[in-house]
């Protein structure tokens, strides 16, 4: 079985985090996504979620490409997800090229074009404006 992998947030849900989660699981069997908690988004991205880490989590998880969902809680924790869980393929979208090569001694790692015009910033910024 080849196993992928892949982290993020996955705030306020959109075509983008469903295309990454598409592609990852077209590169084995089995898909593991990693998501921030509210305390890793806050503290070192500084990132507030609409939505909490529960409801990130239970949207993934219901996502037919997904089969395990679990917590980012440090950026730390890469080396240990692959090898723990031996997974065979990293991947993040571009935006993140060349910031987890530390891992290609573990595993494969592919960074995969993002999906232009969304992301969660654009999508509140909508919302603001337009509601
Ligand atoms: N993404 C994408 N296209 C978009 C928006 C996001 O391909 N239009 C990808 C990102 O490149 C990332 C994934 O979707 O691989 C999740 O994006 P975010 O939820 O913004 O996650 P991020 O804040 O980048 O957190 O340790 C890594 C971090 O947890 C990644």
């Amino acid at each position: 079985m080849k196993k992928v992998i892949t982290y993020g947030t996955f705030d306020l849900f959109h075509r983008g985090h469903l295309e990454i989660l598409r592609r990852a699981k077209e590169l084995g069997d089995h898909l593991t996504v990693v998501i921030s908690t509210d305390e890793f988004n806050w503290n070192e991205k500084q990132k507030k979620c609409v939505y909490s880490y529960e409801d990130r989590a239970a949207i993934v998880a219901a996502i037919k490409y997904v089969d395990a969902v679990i917590p980012e809680t440090c950026w730390e924790q890469k080396m240990t997800d692959v090898t723990d869980r031996d997974i065979d393929v990293f991947v993040m979208g571009h935006d993140w090229d060349g910031k987890f090569d530390f891992l290609k001694e573990q595993c494969e790692v592919i960074c995969l074009p993002r999906t232009d015009g969304i992301s969660s910033t654009e999508v509140k910024q909508i919302v603001k404006d337009d509601h």
